[in-house]
């Protein structure tokens, strides 16, 4: 089983182009409290390394790509965003690390609640400990 959902979300446009709507608790399943976007990473740089407490956040890879890097405490597995119809669910007590980002990457993140630095987990034995 994966360590994370991914969720393909329908395109609408026309001829003029393309377009793609999020609705919290319609194809985003949870109320959206929260929305950032991550662009401007420096080559080689790996952002993220914290789990939520219990933050639900969803994903989108707007522009360009990246690799994400998930770890549930027991298992660990890498997924590449690279489409804008696609989102990755995010579940509390996730270890995430994001890298390999593209020139002009830009992320996307749906929240389900307004930041709190209390939530975070940063440290990975932390993390592991909390996992047990
Ligand atoms: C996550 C991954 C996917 C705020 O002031 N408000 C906010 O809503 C956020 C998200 C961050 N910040 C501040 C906290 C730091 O001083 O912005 C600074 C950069 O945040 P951070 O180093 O946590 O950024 P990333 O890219 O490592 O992680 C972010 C989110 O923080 C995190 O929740 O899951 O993206």
């Amino acid at each position: 089983m994966s360590i994370a959902q991914t969720i393909e979300f329908e395109q609408r446009g026309d001829h003029l182009g393309w377009l793609v709507a999020l609705e919290g608790e319609r194809n985003v399943p949870f109320p959206v409290k929260r929305t950032y976007y991550i662009y401007g990473t420096l080559p080689g740089a790996r952002r993220g390394r914290h789990a939520h407490h219990t933050l639900r956040q969803l994903m989108v890879c707007l522009s360009g790509s990246c690799k994400v890097l998930l770890d549930d405490g027991q298992s660990r597995e890498e997924i590449l965003l690279s489409r804008n119809t696609q989102g990755l669910l995010l579940d509390p007590m996730v270890w995430h690390e994001m890298y390999e980002f593209s020139e002009g990457c830009v992320l996307l993140v749906l929240a389900d609640n307004w930041y709190d630095e209390a939530d975070y987990i940063r440290n990975y034995d932390a993390f592991k400990a909390a996992c047990r």
